[in-house]
């Protein structure tokens, strides 16, 4: 059972290297973390994307930047949907680090 497990999260580790071609989407964060109060939600309209892939390389983009708690992204819709401590980061900083993966955002 340990065996497995280890082998489940190296394909999943696996997976998210895959890019463009990986359509598994993890989230970017794990569910059940909480939103602290002082947290924002904003939607942020972004083309460009084609695939889950593209969602992959937004959301982990971005979850790297201090103070954001929580990355969406939807390539159907054109929209990542992004949860963030205001105090920490801005959304200058998520549409820069948007930007420099080659999507474009409006706004
Ligand atoms: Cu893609």
């Amino acid at each position: 059972m340990t065996r497995f497990a280890v082998l489940l999260a190296l394909a999943a580790g696996a997976a998210a290297l895959a890019g463009c071609a990986d359509r598994g989407a993890a989230p970017a964060n794990g569910p059940g973390a909480p939103a602290p109060a002082a947290a924002v939600t904003e939607t942020i309209k972004v083309s460009g994307m084609t695939c889950g892939g593209c969602e992959n390389s937004i959301k982990s983009s971005v979850a790297k930047l201090e103070g954001v708690r929580e990355v969406q992204a939807d390539h159907a819709a054109g929209r990542a949907t992004v949860t963030y401590d205001p105090a920490k980061v801005d959304r200058a900083a998520i549409k820069g680090a948007i930007e420099k993966l080659g999507y474009k955002v409006e706004g």
